[in-house]
């Protein structure tokens, strides 16, 4: 990992550290020669199978309720309690249409069929003995941050309460690309049809030039299997597309001339627009950003000085900038990004700041490699009509009051 510190970065920490009441350390208080931690006096616990966060830890996934059956609904992200760019397994949000299906590796079987010369069927031992490539990609909901399109007053939640229906692993599979040359693409064949093995018997349709280039099969994630909650033991994973079409419990693939128009693209996650018409097939997560040190919900610890800090993605590649506006967005700096900056990948920003403890709008707002800008809420939602909350990725305002208090805020 690259350092970035930039002497003028040095200069401010060494200037904020140093005043007075703006660290956070206190003068030293006990003979450090001679101190002995309790710790020190007792033997350790001994070894565990698999290991899990301290006891003194209690981040946790928050659970949205369920909907119409037990298994359907999600679980979000606590992005306000979680650093650098990885998400742990374990707090990867979920969304499921019906429950998390227990599925037997030794049985299950992906199919590869349609517009092809041979239809395939795979097992999963015969998958684990493909090459395969390891990738660093976000994957994010296409509602994710609704609350924040829908209500009409701010929602008072935490980053991740708004959010968190983004998380971002190592996924390390087969890439889709080989498998389709195995079976052979007859030149009729235009589009895919991917199709889960749960309840939902989720399905979408994906164009086959990016399915080949571009499609995963996930087998790994944070070097592990998949955890049932992503897809054991198969998911596609489409880097930087709408998290829907990133099929959990994949069990086929068929090849078609045309999308198949299931359900999820035509009755969901299709855009509705102010005259009444939507579009479909909005693959491509937009760029987007959120501060999550300081952010909703938080009460700050008087002026003093602050790491502002955040993360940063784009299904359309690498970020190139995130910039911070302490008013609302009148005016901006940049933040610094220490790196590694991958695309499709969540990437984290800082910003050292000293705060004089007036009333602060805050704002991060992230630009990709490809020049695309994250929107004020007002320009994202000129175009399209009042129910629309898919793909939502307009600056997210924290406003930080006298109080202490951190809210979420409408510009
Ligand atoms: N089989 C199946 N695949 C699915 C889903 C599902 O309910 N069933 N949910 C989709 C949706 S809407 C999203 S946002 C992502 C969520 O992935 P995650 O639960 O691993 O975070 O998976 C997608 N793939
Ligand atoms: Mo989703």
């Amino acid at each position: 990992m690259t350092n970035k510190t930039t002497p003028s970065r040095r200069k401010f920490l060494k200037t904020a550290l140093a005043g007075a009441g703006a660290a956070a350390a206190v003068p030293l208080s006990v003979k450090a020669d001679e101190y002995v931690t309790p710790s020190m006096t007792v033997p350790g616990k001994t070894f565990t199978p698999y290991g899990m966060p301290s006891g003194h830890e209690e981040v946790k996934r928050l659970l949205r309720p369920p909907g119409i059956s037990p298994g359907t609904g999600g679980s979000l992200s606590p992005l306000e309690s979680l650093e650098g760019m990885i998400t742990p397994s374990g707090l990867h949000f979920e969304r499921h249409h019906n429950g998390v299906p227990d599925i037997d590796p030794k049985t299950h079987k992906f199919l590869l069929h349609g517009l092809v010369n041979t239809p395939l069927e795979f097992s999963m031992d015969a998958l684990m003995r493909y090459p395969r490539v390891s990738r660093m990609h976000f994957v994010e909901c296409g509602g994710n941050s609704g609350a924040n399109a829908g209500s009409p007053t701010p929602p008072q939640l935490t980053a991740g309460g708004i959010h968190g229906l983004v998380s971002c692993s190592e996924w390390t599979g087969v890439q889709l690309g080989l498998l389709l040359d195995e079976a052979g693409v007859k030149p009729e064949g235009k589009w895919i049809l991917a199709e889960s093995a749960d309840a939902a018997s989720l399905s979408r349709s994906v164009p086959l030039a990016e399915a080949r280039e571009q499609g995963i099969l996930a087998l790994y994630q944070n070097g592990e299997r998949l955890r049932p909650e992503q897809g054991y033991p198969l998911r596609l994973l489409m880097p930087g597309w709408e998290g829907n079409l990133n099929v959990k419990w994949l069990h086929r693939i068929k090849v078609t001339p045309g999308p198949t128009m299931t359900k999820d693209e035509t009755s969901k996650y299709t855009q509705s627009q102010k005259d009444g018409k939507a579009k479909q097939f909005n693959f491509i997560q937009p760029v987007k950003s959120v501060i999550t040190r300081p952010s909703g919900m938080m009460t700050m610890n008087g002026p003093g000085y602050y790491e502002i800090s955040g993360i940063a993605w784009s299904g359309h590649g690498k970020i190139a900038k995130v910039e911070i506006s302490m008013d609302g967005g009148a005016t901006w700096t940049n933040a610094e990004m220490p790196g590694p900056v991958l695309p499709k990948c969540l990437s984290r920003f800082r910003l050292p700041w000293e705060w004089d403890g007036k009333p602060v709008l805050l704002q991060s707002r992230s630009t990709d490699e490809q020049g695309n800008v994250q929107p004020t809420r007002a320009a994202w939602k000129a175009p399209v009509s009042v129910v629309q909350f898919y793909q939502y990725n307009a600056i997210q305002t924290w406003q930080i009051g006298a109080d202490n208090t951190v809210k979420n805020f409408y510009v």
